[in-house]
């Protein structure tokens, strides 16, 4: 007899009745004998991933004690879906029952037609919600992080990985905190360019660190123009990584310390359509760390213009990206203490890695 596992059903309905065909749906699965049916999250509303012309979804995730291996509970779902009446469709058209095995306890299963983890479960909030309500400390057995960890870093959001749209990894945090040496680092393990911040080909940028803001704007314009084109997305090839040591968006940030009222106006006013032709990163490392420690760095490295950035500064850049990353909804956020990387210990990157590949099209 195989022992007694917990495992993890993903529920979700957008046809017909939602809410009593998934309580029918436990019902049914409790019904036999072979599975019991512990805990059952909340069911919440969730709109469509995918194809947007269907109806919204009930979602929800139930706990499960069974003794049935992977693929008899797979197919005690299937036969649950098929009794109420879900019909063969399309992938991502509607359904009147949806059942997935998402976890198993800490068991990976890779077989034809089976797996699990169900390869989706870290993009997608309509589960981690529901699993985070239950368990939210239990460890992803691929990822080995825990699903309150997955659920901040998909932040509420829905994704699907596009194997036709640029791999873009992009690092982002405060001058100093590392972002060039990590990118660097994963250009060289995942074999992929690596596409750096022209920040010393800016005629204009030593100047505004000496305090002649006058040119400040100039400066903006410069960044604006070329970051755009070096992200844009008739540049970066469909479905090949690349890697950045910035995020676009930081340019607003960097605009609205650095520019005076009227500057910024204007630079508001031009913005948009550069931003737009940007191609969005498919997953970001945030990087942070304490801004004196970035400063330690910057002293250290000494590029000769930078030496003069002023503590305040790094701290105000610090909370410009706490919120820009507490309101991020593009792509997954990955983030960092600087301080994990120390020495970039095999084992750090190679972990970090894998958690990078999880979310790109590889
Ligand atoms: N399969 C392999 N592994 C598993 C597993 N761990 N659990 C195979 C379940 N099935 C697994 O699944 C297709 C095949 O995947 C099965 O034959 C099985 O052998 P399916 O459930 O029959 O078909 P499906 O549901 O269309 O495919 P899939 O991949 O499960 O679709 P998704 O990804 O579940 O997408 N938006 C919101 N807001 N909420 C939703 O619940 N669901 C979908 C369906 C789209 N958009 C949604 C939602
Ligand atoms: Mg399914």
């Amino acid at each position: 007899m195989t022992e007694c596992v917990t495992a993890y059903i993903g529920l979700g309905s957008n046809l017909g009745d939602r809410e009593r065909t998934i309580r029918e749906a436990l019902r049914m699965l409790g019904g036999n004998g072979s599975i019991e049916v512990t805990r059952v999250s909340d069911l919440r509303e969730t709109a469509p991933l995918g194809q947007m012309d269907q109806p919204d979804y009930l979602n929800g995730v139930a706990e499960v004690r069974t003794r049935l291996r992977p693929p008899e509970l797979l197919g005690r779902l299937k036969a649950v879906e098929a009794a109420l009446g879900r019909q063969p469709h399309a992938k991502w058209a509607s359904r009147t029952i949806d059942l997935d095995l998402l976890l198993y306890g800490s068991r990976i299963v890779q077989e034809a037609g089976l797996t699990v983890p169900h390869p989706d479960v870290h993009l997608r909030a309509f589960v981690l919600d529901g699993l985070c309500q239950l368990a939210p400390d239990l460890v992803h057995p691929l990822l080995q992080e825990p699903l309150s960890e997955l659920s901040q870093r998909v932040d509420g959001g829905n994704f699907v990985l596009d194997p036709s749209a640029p791999q873009l990894i992009s690092v982002a945090g405060v001058i100093g905190v590392g972002k060039t040496t990590l990118a660097k680092k994963l250009g060289e393990i995942l074999q992929a360019p690596v596409l750096l911040e022209p920040y010393d080909t800016n005629p204009f940028l030593r100047e505004v660190y000496a305090g002649k803001c006058e040119l400040a704007l100039d400066s903006q314009l410069y960044f604006l123009v070329h970051r755009s084109q070096q992200l844009g997305k008739d540049v970066l090839p469909p479905g090949r990584i690349a890697v950045t040591d910035y995020v676009f968006d930081k340019e607003k940030i960097y605009a609205r310390r650095l520019l005076n009222g009227m500057q910024l106006e204007l630079y508001e006013a031009i913005y948009p359509p550069f931003a737009q032709r940007v191609t969005t990163p498919a997953v970001v490392v945030y990087l942070y760390d304490a801004p004196a420690q970035c400063l330690e760095r910057i002293h250290r490295r000494s590029r000769p213009y930078e030496q003069g950035v002023p503590l305040e500064f790094l701290e105000a850049l610090d909370r410009d990206y706490q919120s820009l990353f507490a309101h991020w909804k593009a792509s997954p956020v990955l983030r960092v203490p600087a301080s994990r990387l120390t020495g970039y210990a095999p084992e750090v990157v190679e972990h970090l890695v894998c958690q990078i590949k999880a979310y790109i099209a590889v």
